[in-house]
């Protein structure tokens, strides 16, 4: 971010609190958090995708799955560090994928009260910059469920909700998952939506499952798609209209919506079965959607991503500065380059500048736009 210019708001950043990875220590699919002899670092295994690494790493082999879980995942001061290094003003962590989705439904309502009151207390410690997005015990049943968005509705510094694509099981155009999603409006709760689950690995290949191409494809490819297939079936099942003031935040410029809404439009327009069991007329467009109840990330890494991005969303009122922290660290293997810069920040704010310039709508998307979506106060 430019020094000197107006304030600074990460929408896009995570952490793991300790209680959190105790319980991935504990387990042994995943996710799951492991040590390997001669690794400085203990593993960090989320992924489907890295499933197959995780099992030849068992029996010896020397790539290992997963990422290095560093102190960035779970440190309130090295999270103060890294915005002080980057000038950024306010951060608005949340929980990283696959936050409490896995857990079994008994616990699950604990979980989240437990880990929203960590995020709270983080919060409180440095009042102003820092916010947060609450977890949601997806997996409990739905008048818990219910009851935890009452109760993080009144914590002070949580300012939505963090959710993966998978809902109460069935997605999120399952008709189960409207009552939640009605709660959230009404309480004035925005959904960071995030993915997690990517597509299947036979998409990927044998050569991705060996390791041969890192975590490129689920991440670059797996992860959008996720998020575009999501968000397609939400709009497909018209639950923005059902809850027309329900408010979403796509992680990563919303996957690949942006890029592929004129041709989910064309599908539906030409699609018989959809178009005959419409009002003429009645239909809001995906194009009108995106620029009434949607909002973007900016964590696209790209001049041309940006631009669609801002282009779908009908200006740059809609986006957002995010990091992605601690994901993206630096990769050179030089020692203390994790405090320093980080390469996948100057990315997204270089894709800004040159998209949309130095001057006010700069200062939106890094900041003043986040302040009005997300009704921030600042220090
Ligand atoms: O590197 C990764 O796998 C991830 C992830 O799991 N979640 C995320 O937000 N970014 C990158």
């Amino acid at each position: 971010p430019l020094k000197g210019k107006a304030k600074v708001v990460d929408i896009h950043t995570h952490m793991y609190p300790p209680e959190y990875v105790k319980v991935l220590e504990s387990r042994n699919i995943i996710p799951l958090v492991r040590k390997f002899p001669g690794a400085p670092d203990p593993r960090l295994v989320l992924l489907d995708a890295e499933v197959p690494l995780l099992e030849s790493a068992q029996q010896g082999t020397s790539v290992l799955p997963g990422r290095p879980l560093t102190r960035h995942f779970s440190s309130l001061y090295q999270k103060i560090h890294f915005m002080d290094t980057h000038h950024i003003d306010i951060s608005v962590v949340s929980l990283a994928n696959p936050w409490l989705d896995f857990l079994p439904s008994d616990q699950a309502f604990p979980s989240a009260k437990s880990i929203n009151a960590s995020f709270s207390s983080m919060c409180a410690v440095h009042p102003g910059r820092l916010y947060f997005f609450a977890a949601l015990p997806l997996t409990a049943p739905t008048p818990q469920l219910l009851d935890c968005i009452s109760s993080i509705s009144s914590l002070p510094y949580c300012r939505g909700v963090i959710l993966g694509t998978s809902g109460l099981g069935s997605g999120l155009d399952d008709p189960a998952i409207l009552p939640i999603f009605s709660a959230l409006a009404d309480a004035d709760l925005p959904i960071f939506l995030h993915p997690h689950y990517g597509l299947p690995n036979s998409v990927f290949g044998p050569r991705s499952a060996a390791g041969e191409y890192g975590h490129v494809l689920p991440l670059a490819l797996g992860f959008p798609m996720e998020t575009t297939i999501a968000v397609a079936r939400m709009f497909l099942a018209g639950v923005f209209d059902k809850v027309p003031n329900l408010r979403i935040i796509l992680a990563h410029s919303g996957g690949t919506l942006p890029f592929l809404a004129g041709r989910i439009e064309s599908c539906i327009m030409h699609d018989g079965h959809l178009v005959n069991g419409m009002k003429k007329g009645a239909r809001r467009t995906v194009w009108e959607v995106l620029s009434t109840q949607v909002y973007l990330d900016a964590v696209v890494y790209g001049e041309v991503g940006l631009k669609a991005a801002v282009e779908a969303s009908g200006g740059s009122e809609r986006l957002m500065f995010g990091t992605d922290h601690p994901f993206f660290p630096p990769v050179g293997g030089e020692e203390g380059e994790e405090d320093g810069e980080w390469e996948s920040v100057g990315l997204n704010v270089k894709a800004v500048v040159k998209v949309i310039g130095e001057g006010e709508e700069y200062e939106g998307v890094m900041g003043g736009n986040a302040f009005s979506v997300l009704r921030l106060e600042g220090e």
